[in-house]
């Protein structure tokens, strides 16, 4: 009887944030309808990654079909959806995508109180090749809905009121944080609904998985080439870690969320400010990551805490078990005394 009441009882994700939504008194279901929206862009967009493989035979997707029309390449379709969902949705006044480089102000018809920075399809260049890929968003609430500006958006990422991402992969999979902790969801094609699936994700303390391009090690600097030496070669002899790297953000954020460990993309002498998007990578990810109970640093700052100054700005970035980033921050604590 418990499996079948198990069976029947399903938590959708639509109840779970109105029930979410619920112990905030002043929520008139704003907040609902926008996730309803991000959702219905996920469902898409999971949809036409799905076939994307098929691309090639059928012409979609960046190809040209049979009719000899250029199809859109799905990051920028993705984009599309997203922002029309959004713009329609009827609660937002400002978007930042990674696919467009000057802010969306929505027209003042449309306009709600919400603000969604985005990433319509990050790690889009692993397609081709099948490996997991993500949409990857943040909400920030605009002080005067009908007079956004970009400093409404150039908040530091402890000003986001909630974050998340979906996983394209063997399965399609959202986690969302509200600010009341972290828990994900699957789709199941069937219904066409997400359903409760990972309820209140904790990142274990400790990991023994760390997750960085190796192949950037010649240009890293004291702190970070000190903390991977010590992931290889443990000086107090302990087993040494695995190296997981994946190479887009959402599924090695998935993997670190769920098997802990640390991921990190540091600066290093190329690219000073590392390579990952203030706004729409390290915000969303390391808001979900504290919200698990890990950590997020940027090799200066806690991550959460730095104000970006324009809307695609870069920040190196270390996230995952807490126990992780401690030991990253001793090691910058360290160099900084040691001049
Ligand atoms: P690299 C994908 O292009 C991406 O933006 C993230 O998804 C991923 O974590 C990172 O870049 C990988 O960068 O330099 O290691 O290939």
């Amino acid at each position: 009887h418990a499996a079948e009441t198990n069976r029947t009882d399903l938590m959708t994700i639509t109840r779970f944030v109105l029930n979410e939504q619920s112990k905030h008194s002043e929520s008139r279901g704003d907040f609902t309808i926008l996730l309803s929206n991000i959702v219905l862009g996920c469902k898409f967009v999971c949809s036409a990654v799905n076939k994307a493989g098929l691309a090639k035979l059928i012409g979609l997707a960046g190809e040209t079909n049979v009719q000899g029309e250029e199809q859109k390449k799905l990051d920028v379709l993705s984009n599309e959806v997203f922002v029309k969902a959004l713009v329609s949705s009827g609660r937002t006044c400002l978007l930042v995508s990674e696919e467009v480089e000057e802010a969306i102000f929505v027209p003042p018809s449309q306009h709600g109180k919400y603000i969604v920075v985005f990433d319509p399809l990050d790690g889009s260049s692993n397609i081709d090749c099948g490996v997991s890929i993500g949409t990857i968003f943040g909400i920030y609430m605009a002080k005067d809905k009908d007079n956004a500006t970009l400093d409404d958006v150039l908040q530091p990422g402890n000003k986001m009121l909630a974050a998340g991402y979906c996983m394209y992969g063997s399965s399609c999979t959202f986690v969302i944080s509200t600010g009341n902790g972290v828990n994900g969801f699957t789709l199941d094609p069937s219904l066409g609904e997400f359903i409760l699936t990972h309820p209140n994700i904790k990142v274990p303390r400790k990991g023994k998985i760390y997750s960085v391009n190796e192949g950037n090690a010649k240009n890293w600097d004291e702190p970070t080439t000190k903390y991977v030496e010590n992931c290889k070669f443990p000086e107090d002899g302990s087993t040494p870690k695995s190296l997981r790297y994946i190479g887009s953000m959402v599924a090695d954020i998935h993997r670190t969320l769920l098997y802990g460990g640390m991921f990190m993309y540091p600066a290093d002498l190329k690219s000073p400010n590392g390579k990952l998007r203030v706004l729409y990578e390290v915000f969303p990810m390391s808001y979900l990551m504290e919200q698990a109970g890990g950590q997020a640093f940027t090799g200066k700052e806690r991550a959460l805490d730095l104000v970006p100054n324009r809307i695609h700005d870069r920040s190196p970035v270390f996230l995952g078990s807490y126990d992780e980033v401690e030991h990253i921050k001793e090691l910058y604590a360290a160099c900084k005394s040691n001049g």
